[in-house]
């Protein structure tokens, strides 16, 4: 297991910031040479998917559990500059719970324009409308951007800073346009945004003519059954060291999703060697 995690853990600033805007930019979250390979295997993933599914060349695709596709992704899993935030904002009892990717051409010219986000949102589904409020966390994702988003109009996620501790829609002064306080997070190739699962967001528009490629990994407590997956094919877990088997899902029986043991937890029992036990709870 890494230990260059220990590298990374979260600052005091990083932790505020997130806590008080509910997302966080990691630069250089993947190196170029990571940014490439995996470029190519989501281009393979891409003309694969859109010949099965009959889609042109200009249309957005999105797939789903993509953490099985390449063993590329497995590296994503525990990926040394942000797994150690995930624990530091959440602890040890997390799994990944989706992974996705969305391919977006630009818009064919000629298309109109519009200003607001293409569906504002927050992550979670049902548990949204059934749960009280104020919500709590649950869950955040990790956006790895592959494509150069530092620009206008290039599909670059739009964001409501704070509006992670909002109990309704953020306000909205114009009919046709973003939330008001709406940014677009516009970041280079290789960075990761970290967004709670509250915070409300929006893929922005791409009239740009650069094809925006982005993956998505969403962790939650162990507690929350997956989005994406059920039981992880044995194959993967297999490849896969004991921290990401936790994971993805692995354990050792139904108990552990309410009461781990150490076996259902690895990485408690590797935070506890390494930061210490006054570090879990
Ligand atoms: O594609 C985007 O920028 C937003 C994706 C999104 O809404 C999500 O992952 O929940």
């Amino acid at each position: 297991m890494d230990a260059s995690w220990l590298k990374y853990c979260i600052t005091d600033e990083q932790l505020q910031a997130f806590n008080d805007q509910g997302y966080l930019i990691v630069e250089d979250a993947l190196s170029p040479q990571m940014v490439d390979a995996l470029t190519a295997v989501v281009d393979r993933m891409d003309a694969e998917e859109r010949k099965k599914r009959g889609l042109d060349s200009h249309a957005l695709l999105s797939k789903f559990r993509v953490v099985v596709e390449d063993d590329l992704f497995l590296e994503l899993l525990d990926l040394p500059r942000t797994f150690p935030l995930l624990w530091d904002i959440l602890g040890w009892n997390i799994q990944l719970y989706i992974s996705h990717m969305i391919v977006y051409p630009p818009e064919p010219p000629g298309t109109e324009r519009l200003r607001k986000g293409a569906g504002w949102h927050q992550d979670g589904g049902r548990p949204i409308p059934e749960m009280e409020r104020p919500h709590p966390r649950l869950s955040l994702k990790i956006s790895y951007w592959l494509s150069d988003v530092d620009g206008p109009e290039r599909g670059a996620i739009r964001i409501v800073p704070g509006s992670h501790k909002l109990n309704d829609r953020p306000p909205q002064s114009d009919p046709e346009g973003d939330p008001d306080g709406a940014i677009e997070v516009q970041v280079k190739p290789g960075t990761a945004v970290l967004f709670d699962r509250r915070l409300w967001h929006s893929r922005g528009w791409n009239y740009s003519d650069i094809t925006r490629k982005v993956l998505f990994f969403g962790y939650s407590y162990r507690w929350l059954r997956g989005l994406d997956y059920n039981v992880m094919p044995p194959e993967i877990l297999a490849k896969c060291s004991p921290i990401r088997r936790q994971l993805l899902g692995d354990g050792v029986d139904i108990k552990g999703w309410w009461q781990p043991t150490d076996a259902d937890v690895p990485l408690k029992t590797w935070l506890i060697e390494h930061r210490g036990k006054e570090y879990v709870r």
